[in-house]
């Protein structure tokens, strides 16, 4: 079997999120995060599971990291859950909770794998959304600022890869515009705050880290998608352009151009954020990698009335990820596999964004897996991630400067307001026993991993 080739030194890891696998939602002093909050609301997720237990990883996380070995994966990006560690989200350190992700890494290096830390993955602690609306206040970059320096502190001279934030757009979207995340906000005047705090968050953040610790590697992780004209009739190829300024430019070019777009940004005059004279320069410092997360395209659509969208795009927009294509496969969750779309966003972003280093830092699908004698056969995964490893492979051949690859995720975990319902692991996890099953697809990787021929990889 022929497997995709990547240069020497890639690598090779898989992502995780703090709330979705760790478990131990209120132990050693841990605070409540939105999440918690969230998910003991009745029907906010859809399967009625809540994350309390989650993975058991906060007591168990050893048997993860053998895995991972076991996987022959290189790398682990893994996020910390800000409200273990400050339980207020500022202040009172809970030293239980650093020593906590200190055992973690440990754990990792003893393993030769090297951790990717991420610092939000949206789990904003329940008292900063309390006081100030989490990234809705100012305030609250300030105080991720402080949390980052509290992090770097205590394990900057063993973590050496930082990742400010997870998918701003989608915290900012789906947590306080379409509510369907927490902290289960529908207020048009907050998106562009909390989408602009979060991204002044992450350049103060990125500043402390670097005082502390000179030789760490920042970035962040954004997701990017292709967004196309459903048709094209001139309103739906317009649309379109907005959407991908609203999904994708906004981040991408304030963090590599330091400003926002046009005509996005003019259109949104009446929910704008106040942006201070400093801002964009803070923002716009230059990252050590980019992470993209990379899910499916999109397809916008002119609509006469969106509601929640009328405030910025003129009323007549709106997006239709539903879209299904005729002889397209689909993952369980509805998500298009379309691998060329991952090479696409590849090489706009070194295109356009100035070749910077890029790590795939999120890229993976959710099938219905059944055990069957202790095997879980998942062909259609091991198909998604060949397509897709294949398309980056392509895209490193012309160019790109993709340094590495993290699989979401590394097994079974508590897919948001999905509940356990999505299974997106390369391990399967039996969330009564917490038993754990390596999947096919899991083999596969590590196949893949041993079969690197580095030195017949021609650029
Ligand atoms: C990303 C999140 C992950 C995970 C993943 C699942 O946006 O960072 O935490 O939830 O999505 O993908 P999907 O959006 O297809 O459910």
């Amino acid at each position: 079997m022929d497997y995709p080739q990547f240069p020497k030194d890639f690598v090779f890891g898989t992502a995780t999120a703090a709330f979705q696998i760790e478990g131990g939602w209120n132990e050693d002093g841990k605070g409540p995060s939105i999440w918690d909050t969230f998910t003991h609301e009745p029907g906010a997720v859809k399967t009625g599971d809540n994350a309390e237990v989650a993975c058991n990883t906060y007591h168990d996380y050893q048997t993860d990291i053998d895995l991972m070995a076991q996987l022959g994966l290189n790398a682990y990006r893994f996020s910390i859950a800000w409200s273990r560690v400050l339980p207020q989200g500022k202040g009172q350190i809970n030293t239980q909770g650093l020593d906590y992700y200190d055992r973690v890494v440990d754990a990792l290096l003893a393993k030769h794998i090297t951790p990717f830390v991420t610092l939000f993955h949206w789990d904003m602690p329940q008292a900063l959304e309390d006081s100030i609306g989490g990234f809705a206040g100012r305030d609250c970059a300030y105080h991720f600022a402080d949390y980052a320096e509290v992090m770097a502190k205590r394990l900057g001279d063993r973590v050496k890869n930082w990742i400010t934030l997870n998918e701003p757009w989608e915290h900012a979207c789906f947590g306080h515009l379409l509510g369907n995340h927490a902290p289960d906000h529908h207020n048009p005047w907050t998106y562009f705050r909390v989408a602009h705090h979060q991204l002044l968050g992450h350049g103060l953040a990125l500043q402390r880290i670097r005082s502390i610790s000179p030789d760490a590697r920042v970035g962040t992780t954004l997701s990017m998608s292709p967004i196309l004209p459903a048709t094209n009739k001139p309103k739906d190829v317009q649309a379109a352009l907005i959407g991908d300024q609203f999904f994708n430019g906004f981040f991408f070019d304030a963090i590599f151009k330091g400003r926002y777009p046009d005509p996005l940004w003019s259109r949104v005059r009446l929910v704008q954020p106040k942006v201070q004279p400093d801002d964009l320069r803070l923002i716009s410092q230059p990252i050590d990698f980019l992470g993209l997360n990379y899910y499916s395209r999109e397809f916008g659509r002119y609509a006469w009335y969106v509601p929640f969208l009328q405030f910025w795009s003129d009323g007549n927009m709106e997006f239709d990820h539903e879209q299904v294509i005729d002889g397209m496969p689909y993952t369980a969750s509805g998500r298009e596999i379309y691998p060329e779309g991952l090479y696409d966003c590849l090489l706009r972003i070194t295109r356009d964004y100035n070749n910077p280093t890029i790590y795939i830092t999120e890229n993976g699908a959710a099938f219905t897996d059944v055990v069957e004698n202790d095997r879980v056969h998942d062909p259609l995964r091991v198909m998604y991630l060949d397509g897709y490893m294949t398309a980056a492979q392509r895209a490193i051949l012309a160019g790109v400067n993709l340094k590495g690859y993290f699989i979401w995720t590394l097994m079974d975990n508590f897919e948001w307001q999905e509940g356990y319902g999505k299974r997106f692991g390369l391990i399967h996890v039996d969330h009564q026993t917490q038993r754990r099953i390596i999947k096919d697809s899991g083999y596969w990787v590590r196949e893949m991993i041993q079969h690197q021929t580095t030195n017949e990889f021609v650029r």
